[in-house]
């Protein structure tokens, strides 16, 4: 057996017993340091504050461009605002939308400002904020601002902080940001109906006094949400606790999401928040490692953070991710919870996977003309057939990619890095599918390669 050779630590060294003796405040010999246990005791044990601090005064509003990189909302919209008197002065109103998740499928909604979700809000820390509420609704409603530290009477809880906001009113909020980062509204008001419907928004607020070369060159904001609107239906059923059949971003899901376009080079922050009814989403991008820099709880210390590839998004959270976009090409972002990578029409059809369904067509069709069985080779099918769905609903794939059909839906969207983007451009449009480089994409196999490398092909199956 090899022997292994302890490495010298050049010093005391604590057995097992020696540690836990020490860690209870005992020192087992009498002599023995009690290494890093003493500084733990002089940190601090508490934050100074845990809501932002003491009130202070607002500062001069902070402008887009000079102050920060204007956040990107794609596939949605932004809110816009006014300076009275030195506070930025923003306007939701409550509405019903007619709202298309993508090209197909409609449904009538509720959101803010014609938009759904409701246009995204963005600010500065230290910038004070009026926001009034108008409520075009047929029920009462309330704003709630998830995350920021805000006069308990600003928090938009209805009947606990503050009276609803009835049909026709107008209600006033105001507060002075005292952090920065990735938050969002709500009606903290009959949740469960009114956030089904598709009331939520993002609020950014940015850092101050960022100098440019740190801030990043993209900066976009997801919201990530779930619904069910049953094949056909003209409204988002809220009572649904399960089988959602709609998983969004932004409101959209794919092929009618938004791809997310940068340069070659450029330094991403994608922010995304999750106020689905029922579910966290683990957010996969492909092609490049990012670190999770903040929650709607705030910024997490370099130090702390770690490379990832996938993000879990709770429900009710907001995270933050950083990187290089230093690779071409168009790289995948997607929840990898493989049912949230569907549409409606992917959901509760019976498992046909390996039936010979031949027979049955057959006897079916002299019953009803051109019937076809769909399925026995799972929903990959469903596009190559072109299959009619009733009216107003959505197939699970719809879309023809460049090379075949594309057999995702859903919570679903491309990351496109391009060397070089239109003068014109700005990253709210799509430069179109990437063209790979001749012999960087895979193909069939040759002959003579195969030859050459020994693989014995298998003899096809059945
Ligand atoms: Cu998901």
């Amino acid at each position: 057996m090899a022997k292994y050779s302890r490495p010298d630590t050049s010093g005391p060294v604590l057995n097992r017993r020696q540690w836990l003796a020490a860690a209870a405040g005992l020192s087992a010999a009498g002599t023995l340091p009690t290494p890093a246990l003493a500084d733990v005791t002089k940190a601090p044990r508490w934050p100074s504050s845990s809501s932002g601090g003491p009130l202070h005064p607002g500062l001069q509003p902070g402008l887009p461009k000079r102050d920060y990189t204007p956040v990107r909302v794609p596939g949605g919209a932004k809110l816009a605002w006014k300076i009275v008197a030195g506070v930025k002065v923003f306007h939701l109103v409550a509405e019903e939308v007619e709202h298309e998740f993508a090209p197909g499928l409609k449904a009538k909604c509720w959101g803010y400002n014609g938009h759904v979700h409701g246009p995204l809000i963005e600010a500065v820390e230290g910038d004070r904020v009026r926001v009034y509420v108008s409520n075009r609704l047929p029920a009462p409603t309330t704003v709630h601002w998830h995350g920021v530290f805000l006069e308990n009477g600003m928090d938009g809880v209805g009947g606990i902080t503050q009276p609803i906001i009835q049909p026709g009113e107008t209600f006033r909020y105001e507060w002075t940001f005292r952090q920065h980062g990735t938050l969002m509204y709500h009606p903290h008001h009959d949740e469960m109906t009114q956030m089904a419907m598709g009331m939520m928004g993002m609020i950014v607020v940015h850092p101050r006094g960022i100098p440019a070369a740190e801030r990043p060159d993209r900066d976009f904001a997801i919201m990530l949400s779930e619904w069910k609107i049953d094949a056909g239906a003209s409204r988002p059923d809220p009572m649904a606790m399960n089988d959602f059949n709609l998983l969004t971003m932004n409101a959209r899901c794919f092929p009618g999401t938004a791809p997310l376009v940068m340069k070659l080079g450029d330094k991403v922050r994608i922010r995304l928040g999750n106020l689905s009814a029922m579910d966290h989403h683990p957010i996969h991008l492909h092609g490049f490692s990012f670190n999770v820099t903040a929650t709607d709880g705030g910024a997490i210390p370099n130090s702390a953070q770690w490379p990832e590839t996938t993000v879990l998004v709770p429900t009710g959270s907001t995270r933050d991710i950083e990187f290089v976009a230093d690779a071409e090409g168009d790289w995948p972002m997607h929840c990898h919870m493989t049912h949230h990578l569907m549409n409606q029409m992917g959901h509760g059809l019976p498992n046909v996977i390996g039936v010979d369904l031949s027979d049955l067509d057959s006897r079916i069709r002299k019953l009803v003309p051109g019937y076809m069985s769909m399925g026995a080779t799972g929903m990959g099918e469903m596009t190559e057939m072109q299959m009619d769905g009733p009216k107003n609903s959505l197939a699970t794939s719809i879309v023809q990619g460049q090379y075949d059909p594309i057999t995702m839906g859903g919570m679903f969207t491309l990351v496109k890095v391009r060397r070089a983007l239109d003068a014109t451009f700005q990253g709210d449009g799509d430069p179109g599918w990437y063209p790979h480089p001749p012999e960087t994409r895979a193909r069939v196999a040759s002959t003579e390669e195969l030859q050459r490398d020994g693989i014995a092909l298998p003899r096809p199956a059945g």
